[in-house]
């Protein structure tokens, strides 16, 4: 290891990358040597700062289980070489990324920072160079010869999160997301403040890094609504393949109680299809059988997704189902908290 920490930013696209297209008049991501050119502050950072870009960045509404792959052997095949990773990505589905990539990199050992902006960092207003920089800073610092952060994280506008906490809550705002379950890592304010009690490196330290690559996306989201109507649910789960649903329900995880409903899911669950219970609401968690609403899916053996959001549920179950979880298993181990996702 170099005196100085060493970084790899990984460059994915987003907003951050980006130049309006005059022609068209949309943004659209351009290439990594004019970002840097940007930011020369980069120079004034006490490490060493490497890059590696995506062949072609993208928006990252693009984002697919392929590139969340591309990402971690990047990490993987640099991973001894460098002391801390921030990867840069569009915010639109970031919480999506750092909770795929805390279930992907097991018994993390080094920080891995996801950040990007609102508005481009060409743009004068650009709320880009702070994320970035800081996001580097954190990536850097050390306690006792050990990197501070040893987990998936999500800084953006001066707060530092538990990546799979959290949820992308505003396009409009700077302040884009929230983590309305799990207090903030850090605050960057005058200092950087971190509150190491709320860290993850505890339970992984000793245990060696291990990287996993198989995504299964055999996996629906169905968000409830007054109206939802038998035959909604009726094609959701006669879906090809279809291998766990995620269960958007109301308030403390409550749902209608009709038959078609209860025995909808009932059947879908006997013939193997594993259905998670989360919450809609932006915070709080899922409690079955506190209401008469919910005891029918806790009798039906629905899965308790807790406080779980759906970005690090849904990400979840295509790791369990990557990593071939046996079916009678998948219950047990997804109401287990694998990197601090849950309670
Ligand atoms: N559409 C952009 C993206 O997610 C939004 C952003 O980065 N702010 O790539």
């Amino acid at each position: 290891m170099s005196a100085r920490p060493a970084i790899l930013l990984i460059y994915t696209g987003g907003t951050i990358g980006m130049v309006k297209d005059y022609g068209t008049g949309y943004l659209k991501p351009f290439n990594f040597e004019e970002l840097l050119r940007h930011i020369p502050e980069l120079e004034q950072l006490d490490c060493e700062v490497s890059s590696i870009s995506f062949e072609k960045p993208i928006d990252s509404s693009n984002m697919s289980p392929q590139y969340w792959v591309e990402i971690v052997t990047i990490i993987e095949d640099n991973y001894s070489r460098f002391d801390g990773f921030v990867v840069l990505h569009g915010s639109d589905t970031m919480s999506y990324s750092a909770s795929a990539l805390s279930f992907m990199l097991e018994n993390l050992g080094k920080p891995v920072i996801f950040t990007g902006s609102q508005l481009p960092i060409g743009d004068l207003r650009t709320d880009a160079k702070e994320n970035l920089i800081t996001s580097i800073q954190i990536a850097s610092l050390q306690k006792n010869g050990m990197p501070l952060v040893q987990e998936v994280c999500l800084y953006f506008e001066y707060k530092l999160y538990r990546g799979n906490r959290t949820t992308k809550k505003n396009a409009e705002h700077f302040e884009a997301f929230d983590s309305p379950n799990y207090p903030p890592l850090a605050e960057s304010g005058v200092h950087l403040k971190f509150q190491e009690t709320y860290f993850w490196k505890i339970r992984t330290s000793k245990k060696k890094f291990k990287v996993h690559k198989n995504m299964d996306a055999n996996v629906a989201v169905l968000r409830l609504f007054p109206g939802i109507q038998k035959q909604v649910l009726t094609a959701v789960l006669g879906t090809h393949n279809l291998k766990v649903l995620i269960l958007e329900t109301y308030g403390a995880g409550n749902a209608p109680v009709a038959d078609w409903f209860i025995k909808g899911l009932d059947q879908a669950i006997k013939k193997g299809i594993h259905v998670v219970n989360v919450t809609q609401c932006l915070g709080g968690s899922v409690a079955m059988g506190h209401y008469e609403t919910s005891e029918k899916l806790l009798n039906i053996q629905v899965i308790d997704g807790k406080d779980i959001t759906v970005e690090a549920a849904i990400t979840k179950a295509m790791y369990l189902l990557g990593n071939q979880v046996s079916n009678h298993l998948f219950k047990t181990v997804f109401e287990t908290s694998l990197r601090g996702e849950m309670h």
